[in-house]
């Protein structure tokens, strides 16, 4: 299993909000290279599958009403150590516990809206990716 790609979701709110350009700003600049990346929405079967680990928990209905409520940018991120380093780069889920100058710190409202995805093992990271992205769209 390779350790050097992750999988992120810049949220529906990051895209409407129109921080898109600064997040991916951020995320280069922290030596993330981007191997693939798309505009995408996801259905909301695409959704409950991509959450479904988090089916029993009360905000399930909410999260996947979020996650589809409009485009998101779906990108697989390459770098030594990729996975902790992009965790530690996003900050904690609740933006309001994410440390100084993180990306859900500046971007985030809630923690239910979060403004983005970060994959939180290898094995994640390579299902995630596969989930949005065909081989031939990874460079
Ligand atoms: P993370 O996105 O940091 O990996 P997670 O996997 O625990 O966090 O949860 C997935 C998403 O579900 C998270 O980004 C936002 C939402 N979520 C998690 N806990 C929540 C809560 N207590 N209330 C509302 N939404 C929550
Ligand atoms: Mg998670």
């Amino acid at each position: 299993m390779r350790t050097d790609r992750t999988f992120t979701m810049l949220k529906p709110d990051s895209v409407e909000k129109g921080n898109v350009g600064p997040i991916l700003e951020k995320i280069t600049a922290a030596g993330f290279r981007i191997a693939a990346m798309k505009l995408t929405q996801m259905t909301v079967a695409d959704a409950q599958e991509f959450y479904a680990i988090h089916k029993d928990r009360p905000f399930f209905g909410e999260l996947v009403q979020y996650m589809t409520r409009g485009p998101i940018v779906a990108a697989i991120l390459e770098k030594d150590n990729a996975v902790e380093d992009f965790r530690t780069l996003i900050g904690a889920t609740n933006p309001a516990e994410a440390a100084e100058g993180t990306i859900r710190r500046l971007y985030a409202d809630s923690i239910g809206e979060n403004a983005v995805h970060g994959s939180d093992s290898d094995e994640n990271a390579e299902i995630e990716g596969q989930f949005h992205f065909a081989g031939r769209e990874i460079f």
